[in-house]
């Protein structure tokens, strides 16, 4: 396999160096992960690979572990096909979301992506607000959005919906309609599709990022979701997230639809999806303003008079009610991880101490 070709560039080999400890330690991508085994991607071929001893060991929290698409360090047994992850590579870009259930972890839906196409579905109702969440969580992951808007074969209104989703986007996103039947569109997703870039597939199920997958590979890798009911019922379709590389020497991400997405963490995530109401806050007459009642509020102003949506605004309050929740939580782990961190190393210690 051919590194260039699935993303390494100088900066990854730099820290690469850095890092391993040994000759006969190598690079890969993780391409897949079930269970705590990873298949990577390797000069020697594709390895099936766990992490060392050491490094669970050591590592604190879910996100200290490998993700699809990550960068790590091995040292691989090729006669066996296998290999051990002995560390991770620092991530140029990470998509994550706060685990779903009740538990306050981080969940890395993909690591070192550049592309991120945030697929729709343009025969069902367009959902502004889960694009914007969706939206946020990309500019915070440190890769760009495109917003690709799928299946214009079945759609009579495609300007329309266009502008719909550009009323929350001001341009400041690609907005692409395609369609897999007529292939339609397709012409303005390759300036994305750049060999050596990484691209993840985004959205609810059903939309068709499986078959926009399997059409940008040329071939049915990928199980689509099966219209019909009946026989082919209960079908598998996308159950895991994969690295796919594309025959002109790109990688994509095919990914199951997530039904929860809350967000994790944010800096400029809420103000990048929210530029609008952003700006419209550095005119308000306090700069501390919360837009609520204060007089002199420029984001009142804008309802009032019919330039920003209040449905806008109230699920900017919503993400950022969200978001300011996470927070309080970051700050409780921080001291839990701080405590675990010092009994890792206690531990570590009565290990030396026996050994002498
Ligand atoms: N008419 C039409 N159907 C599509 C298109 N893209 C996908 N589909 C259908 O939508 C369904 C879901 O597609 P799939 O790729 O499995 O969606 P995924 O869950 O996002 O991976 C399948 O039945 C596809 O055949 C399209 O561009 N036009
Ligand atoms: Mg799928
Ligand atoms: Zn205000």
């Amino acid at each position: 396999m051919n590194l260039i070709t699935i993303g390494m560039n100088e900066k990854i080999e730099t820290s690469f160096k850095l890092v391993k400890q040994s000759e006969e330690m190598i690079i890969g991508r993780v391409a897949l992960e079930h269970k705590r085994m990873y298949r990577v991607w390797t000069e020697q071929g594709e390895l099936l690979c766990e992490v060392s001893g050491k490094f669970s060991f050591e590592a604190i929290s879910r996100e200290d572990y490998p993700a699809v698409g990550d960068w790590v360090v091995i040292k691989p047994r090729a006669v066996e096909g296998k290999g051990t992850i002995y560390s991770v590579l620092p991530r140029f870009s990470k998509f994550s979301r706060k685990s779903a259930g009740r538990t306050t972890e981080e969940q890395i839906v993909a690591a070192n992506v550049d592309t991120v196409f945030l697929v729709n579905s343009l025969n069902e109702d367009l959902n502004l607000r889960r694009l914007e969440r969706y939206l946020l969580l990309t500019w915070e992951s440190g890769a760009n959005p495109v917003i690709v808007l799928s299946k214009a074969d079945l759609c009579k209104n495609i300007e329309e919906k266009i502008a719909e989703v550009e009323s929350i986007t001001f341009g400041g996103v690609p907005v692409i309609a395609i369609s897999a039947e007529t292939m339609n569109g397709f012409d303005r997703l390759t300036d994305y599709l750049e060999p050596g870039k990484t691209i993840a597939l985004l959205g609810s199920s059903g939309v068709g990022k499986s078959t926009l997958t399997n059409r940008l590979l040329g071939e049915e890798k990928q199980l689509v979701q099966e219209i019909r009911l009946g026989a082919d019922k209960g079908r598998h379709t996308t159950t895991h997230r994969e690295l796919i590389q594309l025959p002109n020497g790109c990688v994509l991400m095919d990914t199951p639809g997530m039904r929860e997405l809350q967000i994790w963490e944010s800096s400029k995530g809420l103000s990048e999806t929210f530029a609008d109401i952003d700006q419209l806050s550095g005119t308000c007459r306090f700069r501390d303003c919360q837009h609520e009642d204060e007089p002199g509020c420029a984001v009142a102003a804008a309802i009032e008079s019919g330039t920003l949506e209040p449905e806008r605004l109230t699920s900017y309050f919503k993400l950022q009610k969200e978001l300011s929740y996470i927070e309080r939580k970051h700050d409780k782990r921080a001291q839990s991880d701080e405590k675990k961190h010092w009994k890792n190393i206690n531990k570590q210690m009565k290990h030396k101490k026996k050994s002498f």
